[in-house]
C-alpha cells in the first residue's frame, strides 16, 4: 500500500523477505501456547484467529512481501476450506517461503500429500496437542519452561494422557499444572474480543511466565468461572433435546464455554450450542460427544456442514462448525439422525 515500497527494485524487495509470521488459532489454550513457542523458538510476528477469520488472514499474509517463512498451527482444515488452502500454500512455495504446517484435527490424506508435495513441512500427529508437536519438533531452540507451556495446551485440550502429553505432566505437580492450565482458558476465553490482550499472553508465555504470574488472571478467571456458573442455569432453562442430543443457542456468550453443559445437563452424547455471528452472517457451532460417544463428530460434522454451504470439523469428541444462519435447524436434525 504504502508508494514508497513500489520505488524499490524487485531484486532489493527480495533480498528483503526476512519475516517470520506464525498464524494461530486464537480461542485456545492450544493455539495460544502455539503460537508462543513458535515466537520463542523463531521470533517473529504473530495472527491470532478463529475458524471465520482463518482463510482471510491466510489470503492477507500471501501479499506480505516481506514474509520469509510461515508456521500455521491448530487450525483444523475441512473439506470446504482444503482446496483453497492448498492454493494458497502452492502460490507461498512458488515465493519460495517456507511453511510449516502444525496440527491435530482429523484431516483428508490426499491434502497431506498435496502439501509435502509443494514441500511444505507437515508436522501432524491426531494424538497429541498442537503445542505437545510444536515443542517436540523444536525442542532444541526452546528452554526448559516451554515444556509448561505445552503442558497446559494438552490439559486444555483433554491431551494429557496422550504418549508425549503425559511425561510432559509428569515433570510438574498436576495440581500446579492444572490450576495454570484452567487460568489461562479462561483468561483466552473471556478476552476473545480484546485481540491485543491475546497477542500480550502471547508474548508473556513465550517470555516464561507462569500464567499465575501474569497480573490480574486469577482475578478475571474468577470472573470467568461466575459467569459459567449462571450459564448452567441458562442451559437448563433454554436446552432442548433431540432423540440423540441435546441443542442450544447462546446469545450472551461463547458457545464453546456452555457446550459442555448442554451436553452435560441434556443427559445425551452429544451437546451442540451455536451462537450467532452476525458479521459473517453464521451461526458458529460447537459440538462435543461424551465418553459413550461411538462415532466421530469431527468427520461427520465436515461433511455435514460442506453440504449445507458452511465448514467444520475436529476431533471425535470435540469439534466445531461455521453454518449458514437459515441451515442452523437442518444442521441439527441431520446431526441427530447421523450419530444414532
Ligand atoms: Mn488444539
Amino acid at each position: 500500500m504504502a508508494p514508497s515500497k513500489k520505488t524499490t527494485t524487485k531484486k532489493t524487495v527480495k533480498k528483503q523477505r526476512t519475516k517470520v509470521v506464525c498464524i494461530s488459532h486464537k480461542e485456545d489454550t492450544d493455539g495460544i501456547s502455539s503460537a508462543a513457542l513458535i515466537r520463542q523458538a523463531f521470533g517473529g510476528d504473530t495472527i491470532l484467529v478463529d475458524y471465520p477469520g482463518q482463510m482471510e488472514a491466510m489470503q492477507q499474509v500471501v501479499l506480505d512481501k516481506k514474509l520469509k517463512s510461515l508456521y500455521i498451527c491448530d487450525l483444523g482444515l475441512s473439506k470446504k476450506t482444503q482446496d483453497e488452502f492448498v492454493d494458497i500454500m502452492t502460490t507461498l512455495r512458488k515465493n519460495k517461503i517456507a511453511v510449516t504446517y502444525i496440527d491435530h484435527h482429523d484431516i483428508d490424506p490426499t491434502v497431506v500429500k498435496s502439501l509435502e508435495k509443494i514441500k511444505v513441512k507437515v508436522i501432524h500427529d491426531t494424538n497429541e496437542c498442537t503445542a505437545v508437536q510444536v515443542y517436540t519438533a523444536f525442542k532444541s531452540k526452546l528452554n526448559d519452561h516451554a515444556s509448561f507451556v505445552a503442558t497446559c495446551a494438552a490439559i486444555t485440550d483433554y491431551m494429557e494422557d496422550r504418549p508425549i502429553g503425559s511425561k510432559l505432566l509428569q515433570i510438574y505437580d498436576r495440581q500446579f499444572a492444572l490450576i495454570n492450565a484452567t487460568v489461562l482458558t479462561y483468561n483466552i476465553v473471556g478476552h476473545q474480543k480484546e485481540p491485543d490482550y491475546l497477542l500480550y499472553l502471547v508474548e508473556e508465555l513465550a517470555d516464561s511466565k507462569f500464567p499465575h504470574d501474569i497480573p490480574n488472571t486469577f482475578e478475571f478467571a474468577q470472573i470467568q468461572v461466575e459467569k459459567l456458573s449462571q450459564m448452567i442455569a441458562k442451559v437448563k432453562q433454554g436446552m432442548k433435546t433431540m432423540k440423540n442430543l441435546g441443542y442450544m443457542e447462546i446469545l450472551d456468550a461463547g458457545a464453546s464455554g456452555a457446550v459442555n453443559f448442554v451436553m452435560g445437563l441434556s443427559g445425551k452424547n452429544v451437546g451442540v450450542a451455536y451462537k450467532e455471528r452476525t458479521d459473517y452472517g453464521i451461526y458458529a457451532v460447537s459440538v462435543r460427544g461424551s465418553k459413550n460417544c461411538k462415532v466421530h463428530l469431527g468427520k461427520i460434522v465436515n461433511i455435514l456442514a460442506t453440504d449445507l454451504g458452511g465448514s467444520g470439523g475436529g476431533h471425535d469428541k470435540a469439534c466445531g462448525a461455521v453454518i449458514p444462519k437459515l441451515k442452523i435447524k437442518k444442521f441439527i436434525t441431520e446431526l441427530n439422525k447421523k450419530i444414532k
